[in-house]
């Protein structure tokens, strides 16, 4: 057993016939729309917590065919495990702009409405394998045709969550896939000081299933590599992890300075390698895109974008909630807390009205 590597669209947007997977202009256009506005949806993220209006945000720049093209690969019915960098993967699956604003605005109101199968974000690193391993397991003694997707970065690979999820989907060959966002980071720690392992991909061999590598930046070899996990995984085949090899363009969160850890000259090369740029070369050579489509799409996610922030700053948090969902059933200790809030709360409105 070694690990492959998968790239099918490179750098200057040239594909590899033999391997292009067979998709229409509409999914390739869906796919090219899908990471723009990924790109431009994140980038508003940073402009609003720059100007005092977003809590911290990690921004996944860079990533986006990691996040759309694995999450194109999936059926609405597959469980979704996502970490906290996995917007594109989010919009991809449909939950819409407003709610991802209003969570990182600061209000978990927003995971009271996902749509169903996807998960809220996991901000301890890890946690989320084994919620996945859960789910999937679940699904294979209920007998049930559908797979779960997690996903994490290089760091969560150091945690002991991450082995025991690993372990168990191998003894118990869950249908579970495992996608690893390999952005060589985590936080300012480079990835060859967070393992001695010559590839993460390597790690599931020893758990006893399949583990390969992919270009992380090449869309169509994301969802052709995830489709054929999900296929696997769901026919009875276990599970499969996945490593995405691409690269944080941005900051770690809002709260970090990659220019103290890192060379203005790595950031230079892999600005070479965008994700979106290949594709876009690569729709215009098939004649299915040109600057006049590039305008008007532009203009329509920039509407789009505007329109979902202002109904998240228009929202109104339930501060209760805030201590509602930690238990099934709210200790003391909680309920005294809610309710000097809620007191303090309705005395100022009082004040304010009065
Ligand atoms: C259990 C736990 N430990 C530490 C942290 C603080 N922390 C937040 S993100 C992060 C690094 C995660 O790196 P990686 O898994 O590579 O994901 P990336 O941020 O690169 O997407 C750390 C240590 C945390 N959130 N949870």
């Amino acid at each position: 057993m070694s690990v492959d590597w998968l790239s099918i669209l490179d750098a200057q947007g040239n594909v590899d016939e033999s391997l292009e997977p067979e998709l229409d202009t509409e999914t390739l256009e869906k796919f090219y729309r899908t990471m723009v506005l990924t790109r431009m949806y994140d980038d508003k993220a940073l402009k609003l917590q720059r100007q005092g209006r977003m809590l911290t945000f990690g921004s996944s720049l860079g990533q986006e065919a990691t996040a759309v093209g694995s999450a194109f690969a999936m059926k609405p019915d597959d469980w979704f495990f996502p970490a906290f960098r996995e917007h594109g993967v989010q919009i991809a699956r449909g939950i819409p702009l407003s709610l991802l604003y209003i969570y990182w605005m600061g209000s978990e109101d927003a995971n009271l409405t996902l749509p169903p199968k996807n998960f809220p974000v996991a901000i301890p690193v890890s946690t989320q394998v084994l919620h996945a391993v859960g789910a999937a397991w679940a699904a294979k003694l209920k007998k049930q045709n559908i797979a779960s997707v997690v996903y994490f970065g290089d760091g969560a690979t150091s945690e002991g969550d991450f082995h025991e999820g690993m372990n168990f989907a191998g003894v118990f060959k869950t249908p579970t896939v495992f996608i690893c966002q390999n952005n060589q980071y985590a936080i300012s720690l480079p990835r060859e000081k967070q393992t001695a392992s010559k590839t993460l991909a390597q790690k599931a061999l020893a758990y006893g299933f399949e583990g390969i590598q992919v270009d992380g930046n090449d869309i169509l070899a994301v969802y052709s590599v995830t489709l054929a996990a999900l296929e696997k995984a769901r026919s009875g085949g276990g599970p499969t992890m996945i490593e995405c090899f691409t690269y944080r363009m941005g900051s770690h969160t809002t709260s970090d300075d990659p220019t103290r850890y890192r060379q203005a000259a790595e950031v230079e090369e892999w600005k070479k390698k965008d994700p979106i740029k290949r594709l876009r070369i690569y729709l215009e050579k098939k004649g299915i895109w040109d600057q006049s489509r590039e305008g008007a799409m532009i203009k329509e996610i920039t509407d789009e974008v505007e329109k979902a922030v202002k109904e998240a700053e228009s929202y109104k948090p339930v501060v209760e909630n805030m201590f509602k969902y930690v238990y099934a059933d709210m200790p003391l200790h909680l309920k005294e807390q809610m309710d000097e809030l809620q007191g303090f709360i309705s005395k100022r409105r009082g004040d304010e009205s009065g």
